[in-house]
């Protein structure tokens, strides 16, 4: 065995740090009480706090036989006509969550929502897709959620335990997967809090936030924990966001998560969702190394208005938005369960931005089976919406890219429409084989200068001709190495050949890093998707304005992810005004050139 070396993770939504958390491994509090609970385990498992694993089984048979009745038993109703309609939740929360009906409720802007119900309309509810929140536990005994709990995909990396039960504080500090798994999951019309986004779906707690410093091997074994049993990983967590840190995945870590994408879920892939961060204006989530990566899907929030939230932090490699809190309203919060068989109406943060995805897509896996980690992301791109997402600083503007999608650099390609993404996901042809082409290095040092921006080049066939020939984008990354006197005043911009401009570092005031600088730093962004790669490329740096500073650019390298063949040839358009049918007809009209 051999002892790894801890660093800090935190937990979205909660902006406070306990002492005994701040203070690390020197606390003896945290330590005493931790290994109480440990020996509360190994000695005498208390019967009201964990089960035998095989209780959960035989909920899940029973529940099962009842989830039969639904829409998939092969009953004569079935055979005969299209599945009853539901009807509305009679949750008692269902009317606070304004996130999966907004009717303008509590001064929010009505039909700005997850557009749920038109899913569910269709008959789709989640069922038999499991969601695992990797957090600090999962409280599987909430009325609300035992029903849905899938005990064998669950697991306690914190404890190396199969019951991640969360371990209790005073100040409940650990409701945060308790409330994730609720607006994944929670039990529909039960009189029980409010409803899951995919209410039928399966839940699985993953509890490994909860001890004083995160390792490598906890994460990895966290993200390839029941890489077939799981299909969908929701955290919300992730390196500090103080506004100075750059940090990401270990080698562990990478190595389980390419394999997620690879051979999970028999070879489709896992979905990875993140909560894109809580740093607000101050942070850059392309310096979190999870939420940037191309293998994970970043979700920010909008809150019930279509604003950006104030502490929602912007980047290019967000894909999608959902929706937090961030109105005065106290009750314009995400409404879920919490712990101890209670709910609440203030869930907060990104963090409870991510889990909404997450049931979003268990909806998209029912709808159909054989999606890929990568159609997944395709899925979404097209079906997201602008609705009436706004910056409430006009600072981001909605822009189109060189083949008509529109994105905001808050909020992705806007925000997720479970009824479209269903519809279109019925109807899903795999997209075609993805390759990687390193497009063109620029190496040697380049000097930023203090009044003006540096522009380097790279001009590119996309590896034409070549095996990883790519004519149709998916991420694009520029690999960057640079220093700089502040790196927090540096902001960078990646400028693609069809003139779609993507600010892939944005100014980190509380980065004062003046030795580190980025060294190969994968900056992505998704805003080029679909576009063509061939031609000029151009990185351009500056320095905010203020005090002179120096810099140099040491080396940058353009890697093109995408297609080789155009990826949505064989779907059928059904809507012209779609976005399937505006990129559909920019790639014909690109052929015929
Ligand atoms: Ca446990
Ligand atoms: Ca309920
Ligand atoms: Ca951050």
């Amino acid at each position: 065995m051999f002892q790894q070396t801890g660093f800090r993770r935190v937990k979205r939504g909660y902006r406070e740090i306990p002492e005994s958390l701040a203070q690390g491994p020197k606390s003896v509090i945290k330590k005493s009480s931790w290994s109480e609970l440990r020996a509360s385990l190994d000695d005498e498992i208390n019967p009201a706090v964990v089960h035998p694993e095989s209780h959960f089984q035989e909920i899940q048979d029973g529940s099962r036989s009842v989830f039969k009745r639904g829409y998939n038993s092969l009953t004569v109703d079935n055979l005969v006509g299209p599945p009853p309609q539901p009807q509305e939740p009679s949750d008692p929360l269902f009317p606070y969550q304004w996130y999966l009906k907004n009717t303008g409720q509590n001064g929010g802007k009505a039909r700005l929502d997850l557009n749920v119900e038109a899913a569910w309309a269709q008959g789709i509810t989640g069922l038999n897709v499991t969601t695992a929140i990797m957090d600090d536990g999962v409280d599987y005994m909430h009325p609300d959620i035992i029903n849905n709990y899938n005990a064998r995909a669950s697991y306690d990396f914190s404890s190396n335990d199969p019951f991640p039960y969360p371990r209790y504080t005073d100040d409940w500090f650990n409701s945060h997967g308790t409330r994730c798994a609720g607006e994944v999951s929670a039990a529909k019309d039960n009189d029980v809090c409010g409803v899951g986004v995919a209410y039928n779906s399966l839940v699985a707690g993953i509890r490994m936030l909860d001890q004083p410093y995160m390792t490598d091997l906890i994460e990895a074994n966290s993200m390839g924990h029941q890489p077939d049993l799981i299909d969908i990983y929701s955290a919300s967590w992730g390196p500090t966001d103080d506004g100075r840190t750059v940090d990401g995945p270990r080698n562990a870590t990478m190595r389980a998560i390419v394999r997620g994408v690879n051979e999970g879920r028999k070879g489709l892939g896992n979905i990875y969702v993140w909560a894109s961060g809580d740093g607000g204006e101050d942070d850059d989530c392309n310096c979190d190394g999870y939420a940037a990566s191309m293998w994970t899907i970043s979700i920010n929030s909008a809150i019930n208005t279509g604003e950006n939230a104030h502490y929602d932090e912007s980047c290019s490699s967000t894909l999608a938005s959902t929706f937090s809190n961030g109105a005065k309203d106290p009750n314009t919060g995400v409404a879920t369960t919490d712990l101890y068989g209670k709910c609440t109406k203030t869930h907060s943060g990104t963090s409870a931005a991510a889990p909404e995805a997450a049931g979003v897509f268990a909806l998209a896996i029912e709808a159909n089976r054989l999606l890929t980690w990568r159609d997944m992301q395709h899925l979404t791109v097209l079906t997201s919406k602008r609705n009436s997402l706004f910056d409430s600083k006009s600072r981001f503007f909605w822009t189109m890219n060189g083949v008509g999608l529109e994105f905001n650099h808050l909020f992705g390609f806007g925000v997720l429409d479970a009824g479209a993404m269903v519809a279109l996901a019925k109807q899903w042809k795999t997209v075609p084989a993805r390759f990687h082409c390193e497009a063109g290095s620029s190496i040697g040092l380049a000097r930023i200068p203090t009044d003006k921006s540096l522009f380097l080049t790279i001009d590119t066939q996309a590896c034409a001709g070549l095996e990883t020939e790519v004519n149709y984008l998916e991420h694009v990354q520029a690999v960057v190495t640079l220093n700089s006197t502040r790196r927090g005043a540096v902001q960078l911009f990646l400028r693609s050949p069809m003139g779609t401009r993507s600010m892939i570092l944005s100014e980190r005031p509380n980065d004062a890093d003046s030795t580190d600088g980025f060294t190969k730093w994968p900056f992505m962004t998704t805003h080029t998707w679909a576009e063509y790669p061939r031609g000029k490329w151009s990185l351009e740096v500056e320095f905010v304005t203020g005090p002179p500073m120096q810099g140099f650019v040491k080396e940058w390298t353009l890697l093109l992810h995408g297609t080789k063949e155009a990826p949505y040839t064989n779907l059928p358009v059904t809507d012209p005004h779609s976005k399937l049918a505006v990129v559909k007809k920019a790639h014909e009209d690109r052929r015929k050139m």
